[in-house]
């Protein structure tokens, strides 16, 4: 069985006390609320409520994971951006997320979700900043709200503001959803081999 197929949830955790302990590779979903996070990893896993989306923006204030059987997990961090969050909520998003960015040694990259109509608002570039050499991939959902010619445009001028790789995906019709997979288990085994990408 694929490795994505495998994802089960594993807990959930509210403050930087409550992550799970160090554990095997994972990989970390980021981006503002609403983009499509929680819809990316059921698409990639294959499955409709894994992971909980919802129409709401600002739902998931938890660092969910998930186990993908015994040797990877998934980790679906809370969106930000949202603007009608309080000052304080936005403080405890930055000391959990913070703390688990900066300290995760099991982590093999980082997916970067941005809403491929308005990629790369002021806070997705901090994140990216603040992301550093941590191995990065840049989906660009909702792909299905754009035309073809819109998707390559976007696509390209992404490309020309930002290093990290960018792909188009949908979880409505599911493009892209292969290509991620296949990359993001080679991320997976690269790290479970030791081969690090750049830091
Ligand atoms: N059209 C379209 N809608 C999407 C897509 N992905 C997510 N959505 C919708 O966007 C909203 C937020 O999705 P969710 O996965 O909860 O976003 P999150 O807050 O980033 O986890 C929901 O209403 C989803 O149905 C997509 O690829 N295409
Ligand atoms: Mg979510």
């Amino acid at each position: 069985m694929r490795l994505l197929s495998q994802a089960a949830f594993r807990a959930s955790a509210a403050r930087a006390a409550d992550l799970l302990p160090e554990g095997p590779p994972e990989i970390a979903f980021a981006g503002r609320s609403n983009v499509g996070k929680s819809s990316a990893i059921n698409a990639l896993a294959g499955r409709k409520r894994l992971a909980r989306t919802s129409k709401t923006p600002g739902r998931t204030q938890t660092i969910n994971f998930y186990d993908l059987g015994e040797h990877a997990r998934l980790v679906d961090l809370p969106g930000y951006g949202y603007a009608r969050v309080s000052q304080s909520l936005r403080a405890q998003w930055a000391e959990l997320v913070g703390a688990y960015l900066r300290s995760r040694s099991a982590l093999a990259g980082v997916v970067v979700v941005m809403d491929a109509r308005h990629p790369l608002t002021p806070l997705d570039v901090q994140l990216l900043d603040w992301l550093g050499g941590i191995r990065t991939l840049l989906l660009l959902s909702k792909a299905d709200k754009l035309s073809r010619a819109e998707q390559a445009a976007t696509l390209k001028r992404v490309g020309t503001l930002v290093q990290p790789e960018a792909r188009l995906f949908s979880s409505v019709t599911r493009q892209g959803v292969d290509e991620c997979r296949d990359l993001l288990e080679r991320w997976l085994a690269e790290q479970a081999a030791g081969i690090k990408g750049p830091r």
